[in-house]
């Protein structure tokens, strides 16, 4: 058998997927839907508090094309919170005026291929913990895909050496690392959590960097050979402003 690699984990992540149902958005009077926006501004004020507590992190993009109209990603401690937060969305008077159209469960991760370590324990370590606990940065672009690891007879990733996987992880990072300022990337574990390995969460302020990062990694070999990847959701940062101006008839 082969060595599995050692994963840090932090917080968990949910990646929720919402359409504004338009027809009941505009069958509603002002006053109803006035209710609405109050909830998404109440919603958006505790999110960002919890951050301000570095509790967790929120970031809200809204989705190009017809996969969905938004999405909120949450980053918390524990999935409990995840669920509790998925709820109390679910009964506002605000989400009444949208549907569910997708989701990923899945947590913050960091694998020890490239990482020598000093034998020190990892979480006593402030950059090491920025990376596991991340506040979400607020870039103008957001891209999300999940993704597997090809397990077929030929080309099968779980059947490779420690060693080997390094080797091809060293060039998948220094790849990685040359978008370095340009795409910032949170990889989160969902093996046993979700229908994928893994999601892939980028952020950017140009989104060109999303396209010119992930065709320069299929060539790569991690990907090339072994990358099996889901849809893909691109969007656009949505502020509070952003967020009245999208809703307004
Ligand atoms: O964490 C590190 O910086 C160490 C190097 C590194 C690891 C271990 C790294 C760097 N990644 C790692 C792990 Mn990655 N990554 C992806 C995708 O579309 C595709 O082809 C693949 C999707 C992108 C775009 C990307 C970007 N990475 C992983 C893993 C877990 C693998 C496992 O455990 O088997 C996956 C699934 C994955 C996928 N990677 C980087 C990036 C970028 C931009 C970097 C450089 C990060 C930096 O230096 O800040």
């Amino acid at each position: 058998m082969s060595e599995a690699a050692q994963t840090l984990d932090g917080w968990y992540a949910l990646h929720d997927f919402r359409s504004i149902n338009w027809a009941a958005w505009k069958a509603a009077d002002d006053e109803e839907r006035a209710v609405g926006l109050d909830d998404l501004r109440v919603f958006l004020q505790s999110w960002a508090e919890t951050e301000e507590a570095k509790a967790g992190s929120t970031a809200i993009y809204s989705i190009v094309g017809q996969k969905a109209d938004f999405v909120i990603v949450h980053l918390r401690e524990t999935l409990e919170e995840l669920n509790a937060l998925e709820t109390e969305f679910d009964k506002s008077t605000f989400a009444d005026y949208t549907t569910k159209t997708y989701s990923y469960v899945s947590v913050v991760e960091l694998s020890n291929y490239l990482g020598k370590g000093d034998g020190t324990d990892p979480r006593q370590k402030p950059e090491i913990m920025a990376r596991l606990q991340p506040i979400l940065p607020k870039s103008k672009h957001i891209c999300f895909y999940p993704m597997n690891k090809k397990r077929e007879l030929a080309d099968n990733w779980y059947m490779l050496s420690m060693e080997e996987r390094q080797n091809l992880m060293r060039s998948h990072g220094l790849i990685g690392r040359s978008y370095a300022g340009k795409v910032k990337q949170i990889i989160t574990g969902s093996v046993g959590l979700d229908d994928w390995e893994w999601g892939v969460t980028l952020f950017s302020d140009d989104a060109l960097q999303f396209k010119k990062l992930v065709y320069e990694m299929r060539f790569d070999e991690v990907s090339a050979r072994y990358g099996e990847f889901g849809s893909f959701y691109v969007g656009n940062l949505l502020t509070l402003e952003g967020f009245e101006q999208l809703l307004k008839l």
